[in-house]
């Protein structure tokens, strides 16, 4: 067994194409859920969803999030609602108040319907109302998420990080912002000043992905503040990763990023955002996975291929190259 980190759409790339290289029922994904929002009353969980949607063959590929082909009548009827009602389109925060009251799992990340900032697909919603009605029948979201997963045939395990609230807030210059509204309303424009995991002091790991960073891990490319860190500041997670074979794959060639904001994130939270701050921000990792034009120099063994993940023949080259880092640093696949 191997155990993958996961978020954004880094690690669900190399997977795209690595089913050759490691099994998938006996290659657990453990999913970011400092992404998670609650919008009009339905706990979306994108990163979790990414990787359900790629494993049962439904992802939109053009965009990596959401179902392809999907339509979007609802979504497109509610911004026509507010606007006709002269509502403002948001994003639409509901009052403090309201944030740590109701469901606990969508503490601190809970926006109004009104105008629906974020595009969800019907049938994505679909998934939204079955996943928050679990929710409120009294599962927990590793449960609600391996019910989905079955109803979509997936046979790879899909851990959600916590079944407790952690909320990514960017601060920035124009104030503190939930990740979800820096990324998809700001276009990821302000400046950010730290990033902060809200709930991550009292949200504990699930014993399922306890039990999963008992196997050797692998990081993959995917953002380290806000995809990775919301684990690591997770209570016996960074102890865990210190205890087993870890390889990382590295989302930069030396100081130019694949994708996403991941450099900007680095560079605004003390971190070089570079290949070289990623060894540093992951001193748990015992070897990397670089691109053969990235000649950072780390204290740890490395292997190089072309890391570029543009189809599945590049999710097969980079999982082949991880298969053999691991080997190398004692790691039994
Ligand atoms: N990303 C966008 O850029 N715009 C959207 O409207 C949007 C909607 C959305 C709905 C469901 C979902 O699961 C993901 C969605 N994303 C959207 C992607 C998401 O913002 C990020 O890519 C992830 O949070 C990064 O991991």
């Amino acid at each position: 067994m191997v155990t993958f980190l996961a978020g954004g759409t880094g690690t669900p790339k190399l997977l795209d194409g690595g089913d050759g290289v490691f099994d998938p029922a006996e290659t657990p994904v453990v999913a970011n859920t400092g992404d998670d929002v609650e919008l009009g009353g339905l706990l979306v969980c994108p990163d979790v969803d990414t990787t359900l949607f790629a494993e049962s063959g439904r992802l939109d590929r053009e965009t990596w999030w959401g179902i392809e082909d999907d339509t979007t009548e609802t979504h497109e009827e509610l911004q026509a609602l507010a606007d006709t009602a002269g509502l403002d389109a948001g994003p639409r925060y509901l009052p403090d108040s309201a944030q740590t009251a109701g469901r606990d799992i969508a503490r601190w990340r809970r926006f109004s319907g009104v105008a629906e900032f974020m595009e969800l697909g019907d049938r994505d919603r679909a998934l939204h109302i079955t996943r928050t009605g679990l929710l409120d029948e009294g599962r927990t979201l590793t449960e609600a998420t391996r019910t989905l997963a079955d109803a979509l045939g997936v046979e790879r395990p899909i851990l959600p990080m916590s079944d407790d609230s952690v909320a990514t807030i960017v601060h920035t210059e124009s104030g503190p912002m939930h990740f979800q509204e820096f990324w998809v309303h700001r276009r990821a424009e302000p400046t950010v000043e730290s990033v902060e995991f809200r709930g991550a002091e009292t949200a504990s790991a699930t014993d399922a992905v306890r039990d999963a960073l008992d196997a050797p891990v692998v990081v993959g490319p995917s953002n380290p503040v806000t995809s990775i860190g919301p684990m690591l500041a997770l209570d016996g997670i960074r102890e865990a990763l210190e205890s087993t074979p870890v390889v990382a794959v590295s989302p930069f060639v030396e100081d130019r990023v694949f994708s996403g904001p991941a450099g900007k994130l680095m560079a605004a939270t003390g971190s070089d955002p570079s290949t070289a701050g990623v060894a540093e921000a992951y001193p748990f990792a015992d070897a990397f996975v670089l691109d053969t034009d990235d000649g950072t120099d780390i204290d740890r063994p490395v292997v190089r291929t072309d890391t570029t993940l543009d189809d599945p023949a590049d999710g097969e080259r980079v999982c082949r190259a991880v298969r053999e880092a691991i080997e190398r640093v004692g790691g039994v696949v």
